[in-house]
């Protein structure tokens, strides 16, 4: 069995959702926080059988799509004092997926 985590963006979760309950999967939603935008987004967890890996993705893929956001980042000249630089792109994810072995699964 794996366990697949997937960070995805806050738009995409409920259609991502609907579409794992639908073609019968069990998931859970966590609500995080990513590092470098600190905006939220969503950590979908997926426990399955290893043959099914590959499907989980492709609803991912299909539900999931890459954005661009516009930051500003704020720089610091010294102390105290900060200016505005120019606002950057930032191209953020369809999905993050990690696939991680699962030792044991209960439902109790
Ligand atoms: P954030 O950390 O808020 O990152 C948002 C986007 O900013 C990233 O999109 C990437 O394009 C950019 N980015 C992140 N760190 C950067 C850095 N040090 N320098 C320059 N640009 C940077 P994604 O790569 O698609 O990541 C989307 C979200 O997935 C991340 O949100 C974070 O919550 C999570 N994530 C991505 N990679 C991860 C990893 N290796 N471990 C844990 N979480 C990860």
């Amino acid at each position: 069995m794996k366990l697949i985590t997937a960070i995805v963006q806050d738009e995409d979760v409920n259609r991502l959702l609907d579409s794992l309950v639908e073609a019968g999967y069990r998931a859970t939603k966590v609500a995080s926080t990513g590092g470098f935008l600190r905006s939220g987004n969503s950590t979908v967890i997926i426990g399955v059988e290893d043959h099914l890996v590959d499907d989980v993705i492709r609803i991912i893929d299909r539900n999931c799509h890459t954005r661009v956001e516009v930051v500003n980042p704020l720089a610091r000249m010294g102390p105290g004092e900060f200016y505005m630089p120019e606002p950057v792109e930032v191209q953020v994810g369809g999905a993050i997926i990690f696939v991680q072995n699962v030792e044991q699964y209960l439902r109790l």
